[in-house]
């Protein structure tokens, strides 16, 4: 059963998340072209070739999707602006952009929402990925300019924001592994990007204070519990390797305290000339951090070129994209996160959740989330400052190169006619959060 409000502190926030690519329909509203419509043009990338273009239709269907939101009980919703629709080219911008999302923010506002923003969840105009994208240096000061503008629209309206997204994504997934747009499988391209997003954090960061913006500005990392598939000690090396790229990288660099060791071993030859000079700026203080959590990976040795590692398929419960089912590792994140990195910085869960295939198989979503809601109040009741839990995902919608298959939404979406069904985990999430 999921945890009523009231076991958790008074304050705490429940919302869902989004992305803009993922639901809104990039084919409305002036957006330019991003790399995900290109890479999801490119045969073999994505799953039926399926893009972002139509989406949920979200950008002409907002209002119903609002009202979903706040008919769930829920305080808070977790939103990403596109930067192509934003700023189409990249720099210059499109105000029918803007103008959706102040209505959007004002819609939130209106139905008692509070408006949690993302700036960047992955759907980077063309025109600049055509540049390198992460890769080239430049990128930095355009995103930061992306950021002043969306914050001078509608930073007056929100209640708190990050600036990026799962940088493991944007960088290792996208530049490394290839499943994401770019699609590069180059180390230098990974180095050079894993180091630019966090460069483009910290530059935003300190963009964003100089306009004012004095409070609740954080960043979203994803981590995933790294286990050794076996006891073998190459085993044990494999699955610490995969952590320090994965889940120390972005936050040992966003806290101040430099790269880790296991994962400089590869990457230290790839990143950027005179990288050190930019740690103090990746480094702004933050008043938040946001923290994924989905799953737990089984790793051992590949005798490869580094990192040396390869995930084995692991024995617990899995959900429809094959994602182990593990909720306490969840509070063994928070914890670790307050332990190890993070101190008493505000922390939020602002993504969890998992996809199923059908409805039918909903009791999964309703003991997936009861699970892991029950680890979170493990790990405030062991002291943890957290603040707040985000369902992924509010609706089903774009799964990336997995195309509309995985259905994360606590609310169905039907392709055809986008007739939106809330599922039982939406009545269930309801009851526990209406008491
Ligand atoms: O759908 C994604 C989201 O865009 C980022 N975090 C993980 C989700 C599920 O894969």
């Amino acid at each position: 059963m999921i945890p009523a409000r009231s076991s958790f502190p008074p304050g705490f926030l429940f919302g869902a998340a989004t992305s803009a690519y993922q639901i809104e329909g990039a084919g409305f509203g002036g957006a330019g072209v991003s790399h995900w419509d290109s890479f999801a043009a490119t045969p073999g990338n994505t799953a039926g070739a399926q893009d972002g273009s139509r989406a949920c239709e979200h950008v002409l269907r907002w209002e119903e999707d609002l009202d979903l939101l706040a008919g769930a009980g829920l305080d808070a919703y977790r939103f990403s602006t596109s930067w192509a629709r934003v700023m189409p080219d990249g720099v210059t911008v499109n105000p029918e952009g803007l103008d959706f999302y102040d209505r959007l923010v004002d819609g939130m506002l209106s139905r008692g929402l509070k408006p949690f923003l993302t700036f960047y969840h992955w759907d980077m105009p063309s025109a600049l990925a055509m540049r390198g994208g992460w890769q080239n240096r430049e990128i930095v000061d355009h995103f930061a300019g992306f950021c002043r503008v969306v914050h001078g629209r509608i930073g007056d309206r929100i209640e708190a924001a990050a600036t990026l997204n799962e940088p493991w994504c944007i960088s290792w997934l996208s530049h490394f592994l290839g499943i994401h747009a770019p699609g590069l499988c180059d180390i230098r391209a990974t180095g050079h990007a894993m180091h630019h997003v966090m460069l483009a954090h910290g530059t935003a960061v300190a963009a964003l204070r100089a306009d004012g913006m004095r409070d609740n500005l954080g960043l979203v990392l994803n981590f995933e519990t790294a286990h050794p598939a076996d006891d073998r000690p190459e085993s044990v090396a494999a699955a610490a390797r995969q952590d320090a790229i994965y889940n120390r990288w972005f936050v040992q660099a966003a806290m101040g305290q430099g790269y880790p060791a296991l994962a400089m071993e590869g990457l230290e030859p790839h990143l950027p000339p005179r990288w050190q000079d930019d740690l103090a700026m990746i480094a702004q203080p933050l008043d938040w951090l946001g923290v994924n959590y989905y799953t737990r990976k089984l790793h051992t040795f590949d005798p490869g070129p580094w990192p040396q590692t390869a995930e084995v398929p692991g024995p617990l419960p899995k959900t429809q994209i094959g994602w182990e089912i593990r909720p306490e590792g969840l509070a063994e994140f928070l914890l670790r996160l307050k332990r190890e990195h993070t101190g008493d910085l505000p922390l939020y869960v602002t993504e969890n959740g998992l996809a199923l295939a059908d409805e039918a198989e909903d009791q999964g979503r309703i003991d997936y989330l009861a699970g892991h809601l029950q680890a979170a109040r493990q790990a405030i009741a062991e002291g943890v400052d957290l603040r707040g839990f985000f369902y992924w995902s509010l609706l089903d919608n774009y799964e990336w190169s997995l195309g509309y298959g995985p259905r994360f939404g606590l609310i169905h979406v039907d392709y055809q006619t986008m007739r939106r069904m809330p599922k039982a985990s939406w009545h269930a999430l309801r009851a526990a959060l209406r008491g």
